[in-house]
């Protein structure tokens, strides 16, 4: 990989293994990593250390740490051409994530939309943690110089945070960091859930969320429930404010057949959201069923996974302690 490094531009990006992935995820940000193994050097891990900020009950960790590996490779994350890493298993994460809150400010991180949104969900657990989250995704970040970061929109303010807090250490200490970029994807940016097309889809509204590993069947049911509009309309037609629930499975499967919003509305002219509807299951049911199997294949095979780890673990680390050893010496910290 290092020799590539004069030629491809950086990659990296990460997300917590919480919970079981979704469409919104694979949307929003597996499919598109996976699309751009050949032109990037790339980066991809999960953040088992943030989803600390939240109370997890620690065999289910243990066990989504591993069954996340497994879909991000089935959904085609090749781990020859992408390094694929567990956070907590690179300790440089933390450690230059203390270096970093010290070059953080209070004001700047009472600012975040997330800690606002995910402080008042968990009014009994607000910790130190949950406030200082985007330090140690700045952290995440700039150990590994990358140019871009690709996540869903919601991720945007953690990137221009990372990117205040690397030219603010730049500014003191020369160049240190690369300044990364986010790299939002035009479609499927941003999902919303089938059952609160207000709403971004999210695992904490399961009846609204497709879930990789869901069966077809389950899929077909969520579908068929997919909130639509109140108007008598039924017309399938892209209109956001108007019609958000059927702009959003408009959006689904526009990104998944490549279609635009003009030729969908030409296929189901005269149809309704009574034949739409299905149409959207059907091309989601065929597209997962391939991850779904390669992963549950893959979650047999413990050795091969433990062993994507341990040489993702290896090359993340030659990278992050290179600019960890740069860092500390930069802030004087002595060195043998
Ligand atoms: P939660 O359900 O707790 O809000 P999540 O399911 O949104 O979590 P994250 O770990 O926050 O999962 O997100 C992982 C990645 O997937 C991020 O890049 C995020 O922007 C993207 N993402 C998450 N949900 C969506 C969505 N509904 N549409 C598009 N992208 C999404
Ligand atoms: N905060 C992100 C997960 C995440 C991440 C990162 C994404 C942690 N560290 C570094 C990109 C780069 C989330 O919740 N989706």
């Amino acid at each position: 990989m290092e020799e590539t490094k004069d030629k491809k531009k950086r990659m990296l990006s990460g997300i917590q293994p919480s919970g079981e992935l979704h469409l919104g995820n694979y949307l929003g940000a597996i499919k598109n990593w996976a699309d751009r193994v050949n032109e990037y050097e790339c980066y991809y891990f999960m953040a088992d250390l943030h989803t600390i900020t939240v109370r997890q009950d620690p065999a289910e960790l243990r066990k989504r740490s591993v069954q996340q590996l497994a879909q991000y490779i089935a959904c085609g994350l090749d781990p020859e051409k992408n390094v694929l890493f567990l956070q907590s298993h690179v300790p440089a994460h933390a450690q230059l994530s203390w270096v970093l809150s010290c070059y953080t400010m209070f004001g700047e991180l009472s600012r975040m939309t997330q800690f606002k949104d995910k402080s008042a969900q968990h009014k009994d657990n607000i910790n130190a943690g949950l406030f200082t989250y985007p330090v140690l995704m700045a952290a995440d970040i700039l150990l590994y110089q990358p140019d871009y970061v690709p996540v869903g929109e919601d991720q945007k303010q953690h990137v221009e945070i990372t990117r205040d807090i690397a030219q603010r250490f730049n500014s003191i200490y020369g160049d240190v960091f690369t300044i990364p970029e986010p790299l939002i994807a035009k479609a499927g940016a941003r999902i919303y859930g089938l059952s609160t097309p207000g709403d971004k889809m999210s695992k904490s509204v399961p009846e609204g969320c497709v879930f990789l590993m869901d069966s077809p069947d389950e899929i077909a049911r969520k579908f068929k429930r997919a909130v639509t509009d109140s108007d008598t309309e039924n017309c399938v037609h892209f209109d956001k404010v108007n019609k958000p629930g059927v702009a959003n499975l408009m959006n689904i499967y526009s990104t998944i057949t490549g279609k635009s919003y003009e030729e969908i509305e030409a296929e189901f002219a005269g149809q309704g959201y009574g034949k739409f509807k299905p149409a959207v299951a059907e091309v989601v049911v065929e597209h997962l069923r391939p991850i779904r199997e390669e992963a549950e294949r893959l979650m047999k095979d413990k050795a091969y996974l433990d062993q994507v780890y341990r040489d993702g673990a290896e090359r993340a680390a030659y990278v992050a302690n290179k600019t960890l050893r740069k860092v500390y010496k930069k802030v004087g910290f002595y060195q043998l």
